[in-house]
């Protein structure tokens, strides 16, 4: 195996969560065949990027794909706040042309279309692009790429903002997709990119958010080495709390200075990130947390108490198949309609609506999207005054 960004074949392992089912591969029936894939980690000293071992197929992955970005509402006051600062910061009008890649449902595109500005989307789920475009997003349902990049910089003179959240994990062939940002973006454009920062996935263990689809754990070191190779310059970074801590990063075709909070995470990486000695620990620390969350289960299982699992997440899937916890687990519930009636990968429990936890009031329920806690737990409050209780698995096992 080689680095799919530098070509580099000096690869170091960093964990192997054994073989798992596609994270978001959702079953119509508990007992449908289902594969499974090596589950592995790696690191490349060369360009510090990380990334899984095992390729693949995306059309395996994003065939009948499931997530709606809009089912979070903080997802949507973050994509909401963005559109609004980034049409102010780089004074767009309705002459500008602002295009997502992996524009999902069409919940961060809207905002510009509200404010009369043409957007463009790309997302390759036939269903979900459908959901964008029957709100009158223009979306070509396909996977974004270099001759994509081409094509629509001949057939629009070109970007001034092109957005990426949460995408850039997913991409094998990641030069062509960088490659095509940079071809569609005009010269005085800007990309900004939201992608999981994995100084938090490693400093908070969240080795849940590790599923095929990711293919790739973006350290600032990586991202720079990558956009640089195309001819692109990361000038800002923020870093966000949003999807367990993430990096928002602007990079556009001319060089500036770094922004302060970019310089200083900079700093800190090569003090840490980019030697390989600083995952050293990484596999040990997931396998505390399994003993952790399974002690903690049977504890509770063994004083005849029930448990349910809230979200059908893809980091819940991880979660569940590596630690082996699907048997304490009686059904999950999901607010996703399209997830709901299915039944969750590998450990095959029955996903319901959200309203099944008050009816039932079980116990204890294992919060599947940590990440969303507060929304989530400020949802269900009357579940927790009539006694439930929420078991957040990460960083550290806790009851709330
Ligand atoms: O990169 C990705 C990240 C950003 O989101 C995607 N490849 C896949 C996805 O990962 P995930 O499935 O672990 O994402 P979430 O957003 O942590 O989990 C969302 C799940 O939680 C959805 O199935 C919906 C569910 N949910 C719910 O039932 N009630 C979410 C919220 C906010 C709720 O209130």
């Amino acid at each position: 195996m080689i680095c799919r960004s530098c070509g580099s074949a000096n690869l170091k392992s960093v964990i192997s969560l054994g073989n798992m089912p596609l994270a978001n591969g959702l079953l119509k029936s508990p007992d449908e065949p289902e594969e499974t894939y090596p589950l592995d980690l790696v690191f490349c000293p060369e360009c510090s990027l990380v990334q899984i071992s095992e390729s693949i197929d995306p059309k395996k992955i994003f065939k009948d794909y499931k997530y709606h970005s809009s089912g979070s509402q903080t997802m949507l006051k973050s994509s909401a706040d963005l559109v609004e600062r980034t049409i102010r910061e780089r004074g767009l009008s309705k002459d500008s042309l602002v295009v997502e890649i992996a524009s999902n449902d069409g919940y961060l595109l809207k905002n510009y279309v509200k404010a009369g500005i043409t957007v463009l989307g790309f997302d390759p789920c036939h269903e979900i692009a459908e959901v964008a475009i029957s709100n009158g997003i223009r979306t070509v349902d396909d996977y974004f790429n270099g001759s994509w990049g081409y094509t629509y910089k001949h057939l629009t003179n070109g970007a001034d903002v092109i957005h990426a959240n949460n995408v850039m994990a997913h991409v094998p062939d990641i030069n062509d997709f960088v490659e095509g940002m940079s071809i569609l973006l005009k010269p005085g454009g800007v990309a900004i990119i939201e992608t999981p920062y994995i100084r938090d996935m490693i400093d908070r263990c969240e080795f849940d958010t590790i599923y095929h689809e990711h293919v790739f754990y973006y350290s600032i070191v990586s991202l720079i080495t990558l956009f640089r190779r195309h001819g692109l310059h990361v000038n800002h970074i923020e870093h966000l709390d949003i999807h367990g801590g993430s990096l928002r990063v602007w990079a556009g075709k001319s060089h500036t200075a770094l922004n302060e909070v970019g310089r200083d995470l900079l700093v800190d990486e090569f003090y840490t990130t980019i030697h390989g000695d600083y995952y050293k620990d990484f596999g040990k620390r997931a396998e505390n947390i399994k003993h952790d969350l399974t002690a903690l289960l049977r504890r509770i299982k063994s004083q005849g108490k029930n448990i349910v699992g809230y979200a059908a997440s893809a980091k819940g899937s991880t979660l569940m198949n590596y630690c082996g916890i699907g048997q304490y687990l009686d059904y999950v519930v999901d607010n996703t309609p399209s997830k709901q009636g299915l039944y969750t990968p590998g450990t095959h429990l029955k996903i319901y609506p959200p309203e099944k936890l008050l009816e039932d009031r079980p116990d204890y329920a294992l919060l599947l999207a940590w990440n969303f806690a507060d929304e989530i737990m400020d949802k269900e409050h009357e579940y927790v005054k009539r006694g439930g209780k929420f078991i957040i698995p990460i960083p550290k096992v806790r009851v709330v």
